[in-house]
């Protein structure tokens, strides 16, 4: 029996990868924070919350750290944007990590209520209704990226828009870089973070410091 050892060979796999274009990176693996759900309709006339909400969720088997992270929320007509939330704090294996985003409701539905549990705050943040991409980004990178209804940017195909009073949600976390086939339109369930987290202290310390500055 003889064994061939083979010099690797060096192939040229520089030359083609130099445009630096950000890339949805997929992540059928199952190793990378996804976002979850969207919920656009808070300025809607029949949405159970007041504010818009934006779910992440870690599918993996290890907390991940989110600093350096940002969310950056593209309206999908016209691909303005509407803002980014800056992430910090690290978040568990199998735990949710929700943005409360901006209450724009000038004409309620009368039992729509403020979102009282979550993780992190932007009252300037708004996801504009049924038409928008919302990207995961860390640095140059895109880790996730979804597009919904009218919109330039999704990955694979962009998700039908959700019902005026639903959000849009992945099944089961999973992320196989194709928003029409991993996303629907369903009854909203904003999840925050369990706090089950390994490292209870910097989540303690995230969540007093998130509370201090609600003013509600
Ligand atoms: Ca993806
Ligand atoms: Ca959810």
């Amino acid at each position: 029996m003889s064994f061939r050892t083979s010099a690797a060979v060096a192939t040229a796999v520089g030359a083609a990868g130099l445009a630096f274009v950000p890339v949805a990176t997929a992540t059928p693996d199952g190793n990378q924070i996804v976002i979850n759900e969207v919920y656009s309709n808070g300025a809607g006339l029949s949405g159970p919350y007041l504010n818009d909400f934006i779910e992440l969720y870690n599918p993996s088997d290890d907390p991940i750290i989110l600093d350096g992270m940002s969310v950056i929320v593209l309206g999908g007509v016209d691909d303005t944007n509407y803002g980014t939330v800056e992430l910090e704090g690290e978040l568990a294996a199998g735990d949710h990590h929700l943005l409360k985003l901006k209450n724009s409701a000038a004409h309620p539905a009368e039992d729509a209520v403020e979102l009282e549990k979550f993780d992190a705050e932007d009252a300037d943040v708004r996801v504009p209704a049924h038409n928008a991409s919302i990207l995961l980004t860390f640095g140059e990178s895109t880790l996730d990226l979804v597009g919904f209804g009218v919109t330039e940017r999704f990955e694979g195909e962009a998700a039908r828009a959700d019902a005026s009073d639903e959000s849009l949600a992945r099944t089961d976390g999973v992320d196989t870089d194709d928003n029409a086939a991993d996303f629907t339109s369903q009854e909203p369930t904003p999840q925050h973070s369990t706090g089950e987290a390994e490292d209870q202290d910097d989540l303690g310390e995230l969540s007093s410091q998130l509370s201090s500055g609600s003013s509600r």
